[in-house]
């Protein structure tokens, strides 16, 4: 077998400088020699991967989609945290105008025991409000494409190293608690996208609902997504040798979909606590309680448990698709060229 990639320089680690050999009278327990005579070393495999990406952090990109005025920044706020819009004031008629039309990306560096993550948060102007709503998600299913694009063309580049990637790892798309189920738009707009990104859908300001009228939602919004067709993101399947707790807690996530969501931007006090959450005139809702929303269930699944598998189908199905497409074009357009040229060729040998 040839070797084809080799990293210059020797081998630093492999050779245990004489100083810091152990010294001959050090005594070594006969049990730890027998094991390490047992172990060619590979077991520390995956400390040398996890030191690895540490040191070369992490990225994760997540996007809203949805109708107007269902609360994605709101809740896009509620999620990570952070005040994005600290800032913010009422917009005039003009600068809603803008809002409608444009996309906001915000970036934020979070450190946590040493991890670093460099999360995007893409929130999109709503759709439906226009008298024609054909392809209002144009624009969103323009993003993703251009950041396939543009790492297609980063990764079949010269200089390799250090791609930035900005593609779309989650689509969080809102559906209405005013509709029976999807509406038209919904089915096009997830039907256009869900070959490109992976879709969780949302049912928007489960607040106004009551617990049966969530639970029959839900039923419903799963029944037409199976009707129409339409891909989601699928929780991957729990290994037969994982324990209990762990396949209850995946059942419980996949039973859920789509998360009945409430967001705040603001804290209110109640029975001396203080929590995020939305106060009426006869009682308050806590966005993190689980009784009263599948909010936490959405976080915890979105950063501690499945932001790897994110990424893993976005870069294994969705960055793939594109990238045979791209090639398949490439090579269209190739093979088309050279007949072109043969047949001028032909045309002047006459
Ligand atoms: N009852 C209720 N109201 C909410 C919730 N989330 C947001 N809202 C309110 O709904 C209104 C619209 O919220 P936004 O977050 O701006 O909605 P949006 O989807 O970003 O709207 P566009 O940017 O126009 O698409 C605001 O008045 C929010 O306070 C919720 O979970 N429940
Ligand atoms: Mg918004």
């Amino acid at each position: 077998m040839t070797t084809i990639c080799t990293r210059p320089g020797p081998p630093q680690d492999t050779q245990v400088p004489q100083d810091t050999q152990v010294p001959q009278d050090t005594q070594v327990p006969q049990d730890t020699q027998d094991q390490d005579k047992e172990y060619v070393g590979f077991a520390t495999l995956p400390n040398q991967v996890h030191r690895k990406t540490v040191k070369k952090g992490f990225t994760f990109t997540v996007m809203v989609a949805g109708e107007s005025g269902l609360g994605k920044s709101t809740l896009i706020n509620s999620l990570f945290l952070t005040d994005l819009y600290k800032d913010r004031k009422v917009p005039n008629a003009e600068e809603r105008i803008c809002q409608t039309v444009g996309m906001i990306k915000h970036t934020v560096g979070i450190e946590e025991k040493g991890i670093k993550l460099r999360l995007s948060i893409i929130d999109t102007p709503g759709f439906g409000d226009a008298v024609n709503n054909t392809e209002s998600w144009k624009h969103i299913e323009d993003y993703i494409d251009q950041q396939f694009e543009q790492y297609f063309r980063d990764e079949s580049g010269l200089n390799r190293k250090n791609i930035q990637d900005n593609r779309v790892h989650c689509l969080l798309y809102f559906i209405s608690l005013f509709g029976h189920g999807l509406r038209p738009l919904d089915v096009a707009c997830m039907k256009a996208l869900h070959a490109k990104v992976n879709i969780i859908p949302l049912l928007a300001k489960a607040d106004g609902l009551t617990e049966t009228e969530v639970c029959k939602k839900k039923t419903k919004i799963r029944e037409d997504i199976r009707r129409f067709g339409i891909n989601i993101y699928q929780f991957p399947d729990c290994d037969s040798d994982e324990d209990e707790d762990f396949k209850t807690r995946e059942q419980i996530l996949k039973d859920s979909v789509p998360f009945a969501v409430i967001g705040s931007n603001v804290q209110v006090e109640s029975k001396g606590r203080r929590f995020r959450g939305r106060s009426y005139p006869w009682g308050v809702v806590e966005v993190e309680n689980p009784a009263h929303s599948d909010f936490l269930l959405l976080r915890n699944m979105l950063v501690r448990t499945h932001m790897q598998d994110l990424k893993d189908v976005t870069r294994e199905i969705h960055y793939e698709n594109y990238r045979a497409q791209c090639i398949q074009n490439m090579t269209r357009m190739m093979v088309q060229e050279r007949k072109r040229r043969d047949r001028s060729l032909r045309r002047m040998r006459r």
